[in-house]
């Protein structure tokens, strides 16, 4: 084979376990610096991918590049999420064992990006006949769909994920792709109402304004300036000179049809309608009661969401109670009565967006045999004001960070322990801590936000933070302005609480955690909307939903993708070192690193190892009788393995290099003519 391996790919070292001074951070972010700026923008630590954003397009994509990754071992190539793409598509068929992904690194780091890379690598390269051409197409185009209605426009990335998202890709024996699911987290529904300075709404709403054409604004009765929209302005940013609303909105609404999605005309009529309802305004009567002055925005949502105009009018301006049996209806206040227009809007969008996915899953069922999941959430989360929003976001990021601990450092460590093999433990920061103060029953954040939500009588959001002082005051990674002797911490306000999360320390604002967590829409609103919604506490909701995909992923192989974003001004070429040494730190680099180092890359037990090399060495093949122990050695042995290459285990053999386990595969591929030619002569 040609060297698949230049010069300009050497540039530092391609894979972190062979630098020199590995126990130092200098050297690590020195060699991540200097691919950096050679457009080398993947680097291995193991078979674990670090990816560096060059926030530009490398020509290093193309159909030719996806050709060169095909069935090649990862020490032969330069390092890219190809490989990682081609090596997961390979264990998953070799070893008949599902596989996931697992893509993690904050926002604006490009794991959106290498998920999407990721896709396209199975899409063009696995084998396919028309049916599953068609197929591949259909996940391909869910994802500008999804990307129109869950991301926006963030002060850290202009496509941000507002959603998480794992996606299963289903394969049939053949290993062709045949079929998909997705499962979505947690869409950040409060940005249909409302935008942060410098930020936008979600991207559909531009795109249908700006792309879409004369008549069909007509028919929806929207103007195409996005600023006379109130759910548009509150960003003061209607565009973005890196997006084209125009073009993105041609895209999607040419993947709509090809993901089997046909009722194009009512998901329209509803995103003007959230438009509409957003401009809806009210008025206070002398008596302190409300009413709607834009009568005729009313009319336009009778006509767009098919509802009734009185039942509406009422729903935004009145409650429905049951007290003592009977049913009263009591009139909101101004307040009162936006807080209910807004709830509708979330409702009304989120149901929405959860349609889509269920459309979307629907033109991709279809069962294959095994599975390799893509799990692409949003990115840990800092932002001058952090809310309850936030709040899920970072602790989705310190589940995932769990799971790697989990699954690399702790695993390993104890793994080495139960197989007796002489090890020498490496020290990492387990955030096990953290998750505990968040989920854990009775006393975590979300028990204790769950039961202000449900306790009957005056609960309020200070009520709240109160109650979490009074249980996890003292908590190590816990902090409120109040300090153990009594007095006040003055840098943080009365209204937060402050996580030390893995990755650094977040102030969360406690303003609207309840009515956040409570989701509900009054029941007037409820009649209205037609739709069902659960009793469930959101946060709870999410930690279940959580829990979940952790059980998905611990049953799967994992691989992980560790993306680092290079500046915070989305710029190519800068290469910021205090951001970046931030982000190998938290993201536990370096002690995947030292983990790596002193480790074993591979594992197999005897009898596995044993059964697939046995044909190449005359003593074990075709049956070996004696012990499994003593029968892996006489391979190893015959194989020529030095000593310092693999150590036996109880059960297992480890492996220290990749190399060694490479060789051997091919070894095994030049034998199998033989072998396939001794089988069918009776052996
Ligand atoms: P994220 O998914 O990690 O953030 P994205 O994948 O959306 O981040 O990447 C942010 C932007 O960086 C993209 O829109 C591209 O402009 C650029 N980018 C990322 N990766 C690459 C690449 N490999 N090549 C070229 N440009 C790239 V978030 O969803 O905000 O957590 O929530
Ligand atoms: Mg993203």
């Amino acid at each position: 084979m040609e060297s698949a391996l230049t010069a300009r790919d050497r540039v530092g070292v391609q894979d972190f376990v062979l630098l020199e001074n590995y126990n130092s951070e200098a050297a690590f972010i020195e060699n991540l610096r200097r691919r950096f700026k050679e457009n080398l923008i993947y680097t291995y630590i193991g078979s674990v991918l670090v990816s560096v954003n060059p926030y530009k397009e490398l020509e290093i994509y193309s159909k030719q590049q996806m050709e060169r990754y095909r069935g090649v071992s990862f020490y032969e190539i330069s390092p890219h999420i190809y490989a990682v793409s081609d090596n997961t598509y390979r264990a998953m068929r070799t070893e008949r064992k599902d596989q996931c992904i697992l893509i993690s690194g904050e926002s604006g780091a490009g794991k959106t990006e290498a998920s999407k890379k990721i896709l396209l690598y199975y899409a063009v390269t696995c084998p396919m006949n028309d049916h599953m051409a068609a197929l591949g197409d259909r996940l391909l185009q869910s994802n500008p769909v999804l990307e129109a209605f869950g991301n926006a426009k963030t002060l850290r990335n202009d496509n941000s994920s507002r959603f998480g998202k794992y996606m299963d890709v289903q394969f049939d024996f053949r290993g062709a792709p045949v079929g998909g699911h997705i499962l979505n987290y947690l869409l950040e529904k409060s940005r249909v109402v409302h935008q942060n300075h410098g930020e936008r709404n979600f991207h559909i709403f531009y795109q249908l304004l700006e792309g879409g054409d004369e008549d069909l604004l007509n028919t929806l009765d929207l103007e195409r300036n996005p600023q006379n929209y109130q759910y548009l302005v509150k960003g003061n940013c209607p565009r973005v000179s890196s997006i084209s609303d125009k073009n993105n909105w041609k895209v999607v609404m040419k993947a709509l049809p090809v993901i089997g999605f046909t009722e194009e005309e009512k998901l329209l009529n509803i995103i003007a309608g959230v438009l509409h309802l957003g401009n809806t305004q009210f008025g206070e009567g002398e008596e302190g009661e409300t009413y709607i002055t834009t009568e005729t925005q009313i009319t336009k949502l009778v006509k767009l969401l098919g509802v009734d105009g009185s039942a509406l009018r009422e729903a935004l301006t009145h409650k429905k109670l049951t007290a003592k049996g009977e049913e009263m209806i009591s009139p909101l206040n101004f307040e009162q009565a936006i807080s209910a227009r807004d709830a509708l809007a979330k409702a009304v969008y989120g149901r929405t967006f959860t349609w889509l996915v269920e459309k979307i899953n629907q033109s991709l069922a279809l069962k294959g045999s095994s599975v390799i999941g893509l799990l692409d959430i949003y990115g840990f989360e800092v932002l001058q004001h952090n809310s309850f929003e936030q709040f899920c976001i970072n602790y989705c990021n310190e589940k995932l960070q769990q799971l790697f601990i989990e699954l690399t450092l702790r695993s390993e460590q104890e793994e080495y322990e139960t197989e007796g093999i002489a090890w020498e433990t490496v020290q990492y920061f387990d955030n096990k801590i953290i998750c505990d103060l968040i989920e854990e029953k009775h006393k975590g954040i979300i028990s204790i936000l769950d039961e202000e939500c449900l306790r009957p009588g005056e609960t309020c959001d200070v009520s709240f933070l109160e109650k979490l002082e009074d249980t996890l005051g003292g908590h190590p990674h816990f902090v409120t302005h109040k300090l153990a002797n009594g007095k006040t911490r003055r840098v943080m306000s009365r209204e937060e609480f402050r996580l030390l999360h893995y990755a650094g320390e977040v102030n969360y604002n406690v303003n609207g955690f309840l009515d956040k967590n409570n989701d509900l829409l009054n029941r007037n609103l409820k009649e209205v909307s037609i739709m069902k919604i659960d009793k469930v506490q959101a946060a709870t909701q999410f930690k279940n939903s959580l829990m979940k995909l952790m059980e998905i992923l611990m049953s799967k192989e994992p691989s992980y993708v560790r993306c680092i974003k290079p500046n915070d001004a989305k710029q190519p070429g800068r290469f910021d070192e205090v951001l970046v040494r931030h982000q190998v730190k938290y993201l536990g680099l370096m002690e995947n690193l030292r983990v790596r180092r002193a480790g074993f890359a591979y594992r197999r037990r005897f009898e596995a190892f044993l059964q697939r090399y046995k044909p190449l060495c005359p003593e074990t093949w075709p049956n070996w009788h004696g012990r499994l122990v003593d029968g892996v050695s006489t391979l190893v042995n015959h194989l020529g393995y030095k000593p310092e290459e693999y150590k036996l285990g109880r059960s297992k053999i480890f492996i220290r290099f990749p190399k060694t386990l490479f060789t051997t595969e091919d070894a095994l591929e030049a034998k199998k003519p033989e072998i396939v030619i001794v089988i069918q002569s009776g052996w």
